[in-house]
């Protein structure tokens, strides 16, 4: 692969808060399918300033010269159609796409969702944390502007994602169950969930599940484990330990690549986001 320091005007622009796994599905998709994108990288708020301009409301969306996609599954689509044909997510065969849309559908709604409400349970409250995971690096102004909107993010997270102690423990349960019945479906020599290619099912679960599983090569700088409080590093350990979450962890070694190669592109100080670029 071959990653050049400047972008066409007419590259997609992916727009993303940084951390966001929904945004992680996206970017490792069009990674993975060798299209080149920038990456625009937001701290919420700010991210529904642009997102607004295309009709949408949350993160990831995909602006193309021609259209925009504002949800991670339209853009892993789109983003298939126009891949070459050796690195394609979604299988040809009908009844293998079929499964392989189910099982995206199934793990966007309820994994993502509790793996979601898990994390930030754990970490909302810790400001220093947060700044480090919604805040890109060299945000420049972008660090006043977390100052003054954390209070009302935190709330604001807590209630739209129902983070509460009881939630958590709903959630985590639910990512437990999840992880089962995926380690149920890999039987012994089983490299993915659909036929014997990877697919948007073995990339969604991934990417959907890096939340608790915090894989090395996520496509965004996770702290460290060791800087994690001790209760949240033996409950990612214990998942990490599980089939399921060591089919996750194999699927980000074998399968993520671009992670690394990604470079600043624009470091203006008073931007709020940053522009990452991908070209292939
Ligand atoms: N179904 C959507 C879910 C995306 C989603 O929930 N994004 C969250 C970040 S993890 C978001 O943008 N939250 C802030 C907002 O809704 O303004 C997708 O797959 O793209």
């Amino acid at each position: 692969m071959n990653f050049k320091t400047a972008s066409h005007a007419s590259d997609p622009r992916l727009i993303t808060i940084g951390v966001s796994h929904y945004c992680e599905k996206a970017r490792w998709g069009l990674d993975w399918l060798q299209i080149p994108y920038v990456e625009e990288s937001y701290a919420p708020p700010f991210h529904r300033f642009i997102t607004a301009r295309y009709g949408g409301s949350s993160v990831p969306a995909l602006v193309t010269t021609t259209d925009a996609f504002t949800d991670s599954t339209d853009i892993l689509h789109f983003a298939d159609a126009i891949a070459p044909n050796n690195r394609r997510l979604y299988p040809h065969e009908p009844q293998l796409r079929c499964h392989v849309n189910d099982l995206e559908a199934w793990f966007d709604i309820q994994l993502g969702i509790s793996t979601r409400c898990w994390l930030y349970a754990q970490v909302i409250d810790h400001r220093q944390m947060m700044k480090q995971l919604w805040l890109p690096p060299n945000s420049g102004l972008g660090k006043l502007a977390f100052e003054l909107t954390y209070p009302y993010m935190r709330q604001k997270v807590r209630k739209v994602y129902t983070v509460t102690p009881e939630g958590a423990a709903r959630s985590l349960q639910k990512i437990r169950r999840i992880f089962d019945q995926v380690g149920d479906w890999l039987a012994p020599g089983q490299d993915y969930l659909v036929g014997d290619r990877f697919t948007a099912a073995d990339l969604t679960f991934a990417a959907l599940a890096a939340p608790v599983l915090f894989p090395p090569e996520y496509g965004f700088k996770l702290p460290p484990l060791d800087q994690l409080p001790k209760e949240i590093t033996s409950i990612i350990q214990s998942l990490r330990e599980t089939s399921a979450g060591a089919y996750g962890l194999r699927l980000y070694q074998d399968h993520r690549c671009g992670s690394k190669e990604r470079i600043h592109l624009s470091q203006h100080p008073l931007s709020l986001g940053r522009q990452l670029i991908n070209r292939v």
